[in-house]
Protein backbone atom coordinates (compact mmCIF):
# COMPACT_ATOMS: atom_id res chain seq x y z
CA UNK A 1 0.00 0.00 0.00
CA UNK A 2 1.15 3.46 -1.10
CA UNK A 3 -0.04 5.25 2.16
CA UNK A 4 -0.60 4.10 6.13
CA UNK A 5 -3.27 6.30 7.43
CA UNK A 6 -4.00 6.95 10.85
CA UNK A 7 -7.32 8.01 11.66
CA UNK A 8 -10.24 8.87 14.48
CA UNK A 9 -13.82 8.93 13.34
CA UNK A 10 -13.89 12.41 13.36
CA UNK A 11 -14.52 14.92 10.54
CA UNK A 12 -10.57 16.87 10.53
CA UNK A 13 -9.94 12.74 9.56
CA UNK A 14 -13.08 12.15 7.12
CA UNK A 15 -12.16 14.54 4.84
CA UNK A 16 -9.09 12.72 4.11
CA UNK A 17 -10.96 9.67 3.97
CA UNK A 18 -13.38 11.75 1.55
CA UNK A 19 -10.76 12.72 -0.78
CA UNK A 20 -8.50 9.14 -0.82
CA UNK A 21 -11.92 7.26 -1.76
CA UNK A 22 -12.83 9.54 -4.71
CA UNK A 23 -9.48 9.53 -6.14
CA UNK A 24 -9.46 5.93 -6.38
CA UNK A 25 -6.54 5.60 -3.74
CA UNK A 26 -5.13 2.52 -1.86
CA UNK A 27 -4.39 2.76 1.81
CA UNK A 28 -4.00 0.97 5.03
CA UNK A 29 -5.99 1.84 8.05
CA UNK A 30 -5.06 1.83 10.82
CA UNK A 31 -7.26 3.16 14.05
CA UNK A 32 -6.09 6.19 16.72
CA UNK A 33 -8.16 5.65 19.82
CA UNK A 34 -6.83 7.92 22.86
CA UNK A 35 -9.59 6.98 25.03
CA UNK A 36 -8.00 3.64 25.20
CA UNK A 37 -4.71 4.74 25.68
CA UNK A 38 -3.22 4.89 22.29
CA UNK A 39 -0.61 7.08 21.90
CA UNK A 40 0.43 8.31 18.16
CA UNK A 41 4.46 8.05 17.45
CA UNK A 42 5.28 11.85 17.02
CA UNK A 43 7.23 11.31 14.21
CA UNK A 44 4.30 10.79 12.49
CA UNK A 45 2.91 14.13 13.83
CA UNK A 46 4.69 15.92 16.35
CA UNK A 47 1.37 17.04 18.35
CA UNK A 48 0.14 13.71 18.49
CA UNK A 49 -3.38 14.07 16.54
CA UNK A 50 -4.69 12.22 13.94
CA UNK A 51 -4.80 12.63 10.76
CA UNK A 52 -1.41 11.63 9.83
CA UNK A 53 -0.70 10.25 6.21
CA UNK A 54 2.63 8.29 5.92
CA UNK A 55 3.37 8.08 2.21
CA UNK A 56 5.36 4.97 2.22
CA UNK A 57 7.00 5.33 -1.09
CA UNK A 58 8.73 8.57 -0.15
CA UNK A 59 8.59 7.87 3.75
CA UNK A 60 7.59 10.68 4.76
CA UNK A 61 5.03 11.83 7.17
CA UNK A 62 1.91 14.55 6.59
CA UNK A 63 -0.10 16.00 8.91
CA UNK A 64 -3.18 18.64 9.21
CA UNK A 65 -5.80 17.61 7.64
CA UNK A 66 -5.88 20.57 5.05
CA UNK A 67 -2.77 19.91 3.67
CA UNK A 68 -3.12 16.00 3.64
CA UNK A 69 -5.82 16.98 0.88
CA UNK A 70 -3.45 19.41 -0.58
CA UNK A 71 -0.81 17.00 -0.80
CA UNK A 72 -3.02 14.03 -2.30
CA UNK A 73 -4.79 16.10 -4.70
CA UNK A 74 -0.75 17.60 -6.24
CA UNK A 75 0.27 14.33 -6.11
CA UNK A 76 -2.75 12.41 -7.91
CA UNK A 77 -5.38 14.86 -9.23
CA UNK A 78 -3.05 15.27 -12.03
CA UNK A 79 -6.65 16.77 -14.46
CA UNK A 80 -7.39 19.35 -11.75
CA UNK A 81 -10.87 17.65 -11.36
CA UNK A 82 -11.13 18.23 -7.48
CA UNK A 83 -8.20 21.27 -7.03
CA UNK A 84 -7.77 23.90 -10.15
CA UNK A 85 -3.89 23.88 -11.85
CA UNK A 86 -3.83 27.36 -12.44
CA UNK A 87 -2.83 29.39 -9.72
CA UNK A 88 -5.47 31.86 -9.97
CA UNK A 89 -8.41 29.57 -9.52
CA UNK A 90 -6.52 27.48 -7.17
CA UNK A 91 -5.91 30.59 -4.77
CA UNK A 92 -9.97 30.88 -4.80
CA UNK A 93 -10.14 27.16 -3.91
CA UNK A 94 -7.63 27.71 -1.40
CA UNK A 95 -9.37 30.67 0.31
CA UNK A 96 -12.66 28.64 1.18
CA UNK A 97 -10.16 25.74 1.89
CA UNK A 98 -8.63 27.58 4.97
CA UNK A 99 -11.53 29.45 6.24
CA UNK A 100 -13.69 25.68 6.24
CA UNK A 101 -11.05 24.14 7.52
CA UNK A 102 -8.79 26.36 9.48
CA UNK A 103 -10.76 28.39 11.04
CA UNK A 104 -14.53 27.42 11.34
CA UNK A 105 -13.86 24.11 11.89
CA UNK A 106 -11.46 25.31 14.68
CA UNK A 107 -14.42 27.24 16.16
CA UNK A 108 -16.72 24.36 16.09
CA UNK A 109 -14.06 21.94 17.88
CA UNK A 110 -13.24 24.45 20.23
CA UNK A 111 -17.07 25.31 21.21
CA UNK A 112 -17.84 21.51 21.74
CA UNK A 113 -14.74 21.03 23.98
CA UNK A 114 -15.38 24.13 25.99
CA UNK A 115 -18.87 23.95 26.19
CA UNK A 116 -18.23 20.28 27.30
CA UNK A 117 -15.83 20.92 30.03
CA UNK A 118 -17.54 24.06 30.82
CA UNK A 119 -18.64 23.52 35.17
CA UNK A 120 -21.37 26.05 35.41
CA UNK A 121 -24.18 27.26 32.95
CA UNK A 122 -22.92 30.77 33.17
CA UNK A 123 -19.60 29.34 31.80
CA UNK A 124 -21.37 27.27 28.91
CA UNK A 125 -23.49 30.65 28.38
CA UNK A 126 -20.48 32.88 27.97
CA UNK A 127 -18.55 30.00 25.24
CA UNK A 128 -21.75 29.81 23.12
CA UNK A 129 -21.98 33.68 22.80
CA UNK A 130 -18.58 33.84 21.92
CA UNK A 131 -18.32 30.96 19.48
CA UNK A 132 -21.83 31.06 18.11
CA UNK A 133 -21.33 34.67 16.60
CA UNK A 134 -18.33 33.23 15.07
CA UNK A 135 -19.92 29.94 13.38
CA UNK A 136 -23.00 31.86 12.20
CA UNK A 137 -20.74 34.14 10.56
CA UNK A 138 -19.59 31.54 8.57
CA UNK A 139 -22.33 29.59 7.77
CA UNK A 140 -24.21 32.77 6.89
CA UNK A 141 -21.01 33.23 4.32
CA UNK A 142 -21.16 29.59 3.29
CA UNK A 143 -24.77 29.90 2.29
CA UNK A 144 -24.06 33.45 0.55
CA UNK A 145 -21.29 31.68 -1.44
CA UNK A 146 -23.48 28.68 -2.48
CA UNK A 147 -26.34 31.75 -3.71
CA UNK A 148 -23.32 33.05 -5.58
CA UNK A 149 -22.42 30.05 -7.34
CA UNK A 150 -26.03 28.70 -8.28
CA UNK A 151 -25.13 25.47 -8.50
CA UNK A 152 -25.29 23.51 -5.29
CA UNK A 153 -21.12 24.24 -4.45
CA UNK A 154 -19.32 26.36 -2.76
CA UNK A 155 -16.94 26.50 -6.26
CA UNK A 156 -16.37 24.51 -9.29
CA UNK A 157 -19.61 22.73 -11.06
CA UNK A 158 -18.91 19.15 -9.69
CA UNK A 159 -17.89 17.81 -6.64
CA UNK A 160 -14.28 18.45 -5.33
CA UNK A 161 -11.82 19.03 -2.25
CA UNK A 162 -13.98 22.18 -0.96
CA UNK A 163 -17.42 20.17 -1.24
CA UNK A 164 -15.29 17.44 0.35
CA UNK A 165 -14.13 19.99 3.26
CA UNK A 166 -17.82 21.31 4.29
CA UNK A 167 -19.35 18.37 4.44
CA UNK A 168 -16.41 17.27 6.77
CA UNK A 169 -17.30 20.41 8.98
CA UNK A 170 -21.19 20.31 8.56
CA UNK A 171 -22.37 16.22 8.37
CA UNK A 172 -22.36 16.06 12.30
CA UNK A 173 -25.44 19.05 12.11
CA UNK A 174 -27.50 16.44 10.22
CA UNK A 175 -29.47 14.02 12.05
CA UNK A 176 -29.40 11.47 9.93
CA UNK A 177 -25.55 11.54 9.23
CA UNK A 178 -24.56 12.53 12.63
CA UNK A 179 -24.12 8.75 14.16
CA UNK A 180 -25.68 6.80 17.09
CA UNK A 181 -22.27 8.00 19.07
CA UNK A 182 -21.20 5.75 21.68
CA UNK A 183 -24.31 4.62 23.93
CA UNK A 184 -21.59 3.13 26.50
CA UNK A 185 -19.17 5.63 25.92
CA UNK A 186 -18.90 8.48 28.33
CA UNK A 187 -16.66 10.72 26.01
CA UNK A 188 -18.41 10.16 22.63
CA UNK A 189 -21.93 10.38 24.28
CA UNK A 190 -20.64 14.02 25.86
CA UNK A 191 -19.37 15.15 22.36
CA UNK A 192 -22.87 14.05 21.02
CA UNK A 193 -24.67 16.01 23.36
CA UNK A 194 -22.36 18.96 23.07
CA UNK A 195 -23.17 18.75 18.61
CA UNK A 196 -27.10 18.38 19.55
CA UNK A 197 -26.93 21.21 21.68
CA UNK A 198 -25.06 23.11 19.02
CA UNK A 199 -27.09 22.43 16.11
CA UNK A 200 -30.67 23.24 18.15
CA UNK A 201 -29.46 26.03 20.34
CA UNK A 202 -26.97 28.21 18.22
CA UNK A 203 -26.66 27.06 14.60
CA UNK A 204 -29.37 25.22 13.28
CA UNK A 205 -28.97 24.74 9.51
CA UNK A 206 -32.73 25.48 8.54
CA UNK A 207 -31.92 29.27 8.86
CA UNK A 208 -29.32 27.90 5.62
CA UNK A 209 -31.81 26.78 3.85
CA UNK A 210 -28.93 26.21 0.52
CA UNK A 211 -26.31 24.41 3.19
CA UNK A 212 -29.56 22.01 3.86
CA UNK A 213 -29.87 21.41 0.35
CA UNK A 214 -26.09 20.73 0.27
CA UNK A 215 -26.20 18.11 3.01
CA UNK A 216 -29.20 16.57 1.65
CA UNK A 217 -27.59 16.23 -2.19
CA UNK A 218 -24.81 14.69 -0.53
CA UNK A 219 -26.78 12.10 1.44
CA UNK A 220 -27.45 11.02 -1.72
CA UNK A 221 -24.85 9.67 -2.25
CA UNK A 222 -24.47 6.29 -0.68
CA UNK A 223 -21.15 5.96 -1.21
CA UNK A 224 -20.23 9.27 0.81
CA UNK A 225 -22.64 7.97 3.60
CA UNK A 226 -21.02 4.83 3.77
CA UNK A 227 -17.89 6.63 4.05
CA UNK A 228 -19.33 9.04 6.71
CA UNK A 229 -21.44 6.51 8.81
CA UNK A 230 -18.78 3.48 8.51
CA UNK A 231 -16.02 4.98 10.31
CA UNK A 232 -17.52 5.66 13.48
CA UNK A 233 -18.06 1.70 14.58
CA UNK A 234 -15.19 2.12 17.00
CA UNK A 235 -17.32 4.42 19.20
CA UNK A 236 -20.29 1.58 19.62
CA UNK A 237 -17.73 -0.76 21.15
N1 LIG B 1 -5.89 20.85 12.81
C1 LIG B 1 -5.78 19.41 12.88
C2 LIG B 1 -6.69 18.92 13.98
C3 LIG B 1 -6.36 17.50 14.36
C4 LIG B 1 -7.14 17.07 15.59
O1 LIG B 1 -7.60 17.88 16.40
N2 LIG B 1 -7.28 15.75 15.73
C5 LIG B 1 -8.02 15.19 16.85
C6 LIG B 1 -9.17 14.36 16.32
S1 LIG B 1 -10.33 15.36 15.46
C7 LIG B 1 -7.13 14.24 17.63
O2 LIG B 1 -6.21 13.67 17.12
N3 LIG B 1 -7.45 14.07 18.92
C8 LIG B 1 -6.80 13.10 19.73
C9 LIG B 1 -5.71 13.63 20.56
O3 LIG B 1 -5.55 14.87 20.66
O4 LIG B 1 -5.01 12.79 21.14
C10 LIG B 1 -6.14 18.80 11.52
O5 LIG B 1 -6.97 19.37 10.81
O6 LIG B 1 -5.57 17.76 11.16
Amino acid sequence: MPYDLYFMPTGNNIRVILLLEALGIQYKKHLHNPFIGDKLDFTLNPTGKVPALLDTEHDIAIFESANILLYLCDKHDTEGQFLPLQPIERAQYLSWLFKIIGEFQTTKQLFISSTTAAKTPKDKALFVTRASKVLHQHLKAFNHQMSVNKNGHLLGDDYNIIDIALLSVLFDFDKDLYPKMGANDHIGMQLYLANKWLVLETADLTKYPLLKVFIDKMKNNPTIVDIIKSDYSMWEK
